[in-house]
């Protein structure tokens, strides 16, 4: 890579430690070149290179290999492509991610899928003046811890007045809140001081909230589709429907998803690296399986007696504590089955030959 390709990398979020993990692949195979996957579509990727935006598909090899779509690329990685002339480029590999926030895949037993990827923070969108639902903003927080990036909760159309601002304050209240209005402009300047060069973050929450809308307030290169004045037959209607990064006037990177009503936990034995303040709590309960319902010694029923800390808060926890064991034991089943049909279809092929 020239100076002034990687620079030109840099700009879309290249790291010192990507230089290593490309010149370990490359000692092998010098023809790699990376880029960072812009937008995820079902057959092809858009793909920023050095050399400019590239239609790619993924090695067929990569897909047989991954047990999940985990291990496949998302938008936000880094991939190293072989170069097809005038064609469309192949992914060989995904490299190291910095964070990966994974989510239960909709309408799916026990699978993962990938938000996004290497991105430093998550901004959470919520509307004004409209119902505040704490136990969705919470999930979006574990979600975002869970993956490695920070929290942060972005409170949209400011211009409409402030309820409900308390109601999302008081969700979550060790997570920072910016207040902000596309409409008007107050907020999108903090906003965007907050993406300098060389960091990444994602925008998430539910349809309508002003996602894209805010997208196109920090960004100039392109307009993103929003959605119209709503009519009657509006409601319900995804915008945006792929995952696209866009550069920040001046700054870094922003992702622009289509809406997500409800997100479920998945949960990778460890992955959690900071650990929201209940989690902090159940860890001091005298025994390690605590259920925290009946059992002596319980830190969370006895912060709850204390009146430290909501009951439906706990209520939420446990809740969510469940649905991830569940997600959990569903995907472990899977890796098994697959492990078995790789070691059987081995037999099989030792016989044939
Ligand atoms: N009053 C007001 N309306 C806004 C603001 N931002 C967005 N809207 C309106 O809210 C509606 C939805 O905006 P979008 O930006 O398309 O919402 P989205 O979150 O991207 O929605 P999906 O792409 O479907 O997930 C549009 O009619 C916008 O004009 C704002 O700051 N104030
Ligand atoms: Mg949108
Ligand atoms: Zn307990």
């Amino acid at each position: 890579m020239t100076d002034a390709e990687r620079a030109s990398l840099v700009a879309w979020g290249w790291t010192a430690a990507l230089d290593a993990a490309l010149a370990e692949l490359r000692a092998r195979e010098p023809h790699l070149v990376p880029g960072r996957v812009r937008a995820q579509g079902r057959g092809e990727h858009r793909v920023i290179t050095a050399g400019g935006e590239r239609a790619a598909r993924v090695r067929r090899r990569l897909e047989r290999e991954a047990d999940t779509a985990r291990e496949l690329p998302a938008a936000g990685d880094w991939v190293a492509l072989s170069p097809a002339e005038g064609a469309v480029w192949v992914v060989e590999r995904v490299l190291p991610r910095s964070t990966t926030i994974v989510r239960r895949a909709a309408g799916s037993d026990a699978l993962p899928q990938v938000v996004v990827a290497n991105v430093d923070a998550l901004w959470i969108a919520t509307a004004l003046g409209a119902d505040v639902r704490p136990g969705r903003l919470e999930r979006f927080v574990r979600l975002a811890r869970a993956g490695g990036a920070v929290p942060l909760i972005v409170a949209t159309k400011a211009d409409r007045g402030l309820s409900g601002g308390a109601a999302i304050a008081a969700a979550c209240p060790d997570v920072e809140t910016v207040i902000v209005s596309a409409l008007d402009g107050s907020g999108v300047d903090a906003l965007r001081a907050r993406v300098p060069l060389g960091r990444t973050v994602a925008l998430v929450g539910p349809s309508g909230v002003g996602k894209s809308t805010l997208v196109n307030a920090l960004v100039s290169e392109a307009r993103q589709r929003t959605r119209a004045v709503r009519g009657s037959d509006g409601k319900g209607r995804h915008e945006t429907t792929r995952r696209e990064l866009f550069r920040v006037d001046g700054g870094g990177v922003i992702i622009d998803t289509p809406g997500l009503r409800e997100v479920g936990l998945w949960s990778d034995a460890g992955a959690e690296r900071a650990a929201d303040a209940v989690t902090a709590l159940a860890e001091r309960c005298r025994f390690s399986d605590c259920s925290h319902r009946t059992e002596p010694g319980c830190a969370l029923r006895a912060a709850v007696a204390e009146g430290a800390l909501a009951a439906d808060r706990v209520e939420r926890f446990l809740q969510q504590e469940l649905e991830r064991d569940a997600a959990r034991v569903g995907g472990e089943a899977r890796r098994r089955g697959r492990a078995g049909a790789r070691a059987l279809r081995a037999v099989l092929a030792r016989k044939r030959g």
